[in-house]
């Protein structure tokens, strides 16, 4: 088969290192990127030797041929480019979050949905090395039925010095590191019957809340809480952007923690073994297990470009907006929420 063409839309942050997520995988190959200011598109694609750049997007799916488009940009352009796709019939990866509200999201998925146009979520977090060994272990039984989690995103890296939109998002966290956790709680503990929420604004010069907790009742068994933070604050296991999980069960417990170790306890004793994430040299060594993630995620949305089973469609992914919506709902209203 042919490698597939695509056109990645957006140049910031993350587009590099999609890029280069996408050149690991192989089967694909970007052939234009678009940026409103195309200075930015012109230098991203000066580096992945990217034949063309436009400043507008409609002339640039005029002109080229393309399988799929890749969204990068700010969350509020990703609707009005889903559409532009949507009217070409056109696959689309979108950037998470998927929309800046769950009415948007869910008309987006909808639309591609009833439009027939495959619709993938680059929603890499799932995929982290030490994460996917965590689902294999409960999977195995040997803890037993997990009846209590917690999941821990808490960090005191000056976040807003690389990505410094965060800084201006009326609803912060919740939206940036809230889908992503929310969407590990979903690929460990199944979907959430319940969810009550209580979030805070501990920085002075940000809009939005930058702490969050979320407790949930999840695939009727496992009581999760999730617990999210950049407060810039001093910690003793800092170590960003890596995802600490306790996990109880009725025969064991387990454990991921600092440095990709995972930690299996049950009747006969710990047993301790690490896994680390891949490394790779396009890699922002201070950000290498999301980075790496990248690969196995983007891996998978090509099998399902290609007609075979991706995790993180559209549809798929609408659930964990819904919790990241119902979050901010039961913030607002004190009171938990039911689903
Ligand atoms: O934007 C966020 C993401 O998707 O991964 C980590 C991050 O860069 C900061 O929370």
């Amino acid at each position: 088969m042919a490698n597939l063409r695509f056109a990645m839309f957006g140049a910031g942050f993350w587009a590099r290192y999609q890029l280069a997520g996408w050149r690991e995988v192989g089967g694909c190959d970007c052939v234009a990127i678009f940026n409103r200011t195309v200075s930015k598109a012109q230098s991203l694609a000066r580096d992945f030797g990217v034949a063309a750049t436009y400043a507008d997007p409609e002339e640039l799916l005029q002109r080229e041929k393309l399988d799929f488009i890749d969204i990068v940009t700010d969350v509020d352009h990703h609707e009005p480019f889903v559409r532009m796709a949507l009217n070409r019939k056109l696959p689309v990866v979108c950037q998470k979050p998927l929309a800046p509200n769950l009415k948007t999201a869910e008309a987006m998925v909808g639309s591609c949905l009833s439009g027939g146009v495959p619709f993938f979520v680059n929603e890499n977090w799932r995929w982290q090395t030490p994460i996917r060994q965590l689902k294999k272990v409960l999977d195995t039984g040997e803890i037993g039925v997990p009846f209590r989690a917690r999941l821990d995103m808490i960090s005191g890296f000056p976040v807003f010095r690389n990505q410094p939109f965060l800084a201006q998002l009326e609803q912060f966290i919740l939206t940036d590191l809230g889908s992503h956790l929310l969407d590990v709680a979903r690929f460990l503990f199944g979907e959430a019957e319940s969810l009550y929420c209580v979030t805070q604004r501990v920085l002075p010069n940000i809009k939005g809340e930058n702490v969050a907790t979320v407790l949930m009742r999840m695939g009727g068994k496992t009581v999760v809480t999730v617990n999210l933070a950049y407060a810039e604050n001093p910690l003793e296991r800092e170590c960003f952007p890596q995802t600490f999980i306790f996990v109880e069960g009725a025969k064991g417990s387990a454990e991921l923690t600092k440095d990709y170790w995972i930690r299996v306890t049950t009747e006969n004793g710990t047993l301790a073994k690490r896994y680390p994430p891949p490394r790779f040299s396009w890699a922002d060594p201070a950000y290498d297990i999301v980075h790496s993630s990248i690969v196995p995620c983007q891996a998978n949305i090509l099998e399902g470009l290609k007609g075979g089973k991706a995790e993180t469609t559209g549809e798929d992914n609408l659930k964990t907006v819904r919790l990241v919506f119902a979050s901010y709902d039961s913030a607002a209203s004190g009171k938990a929420v039911t689903f």
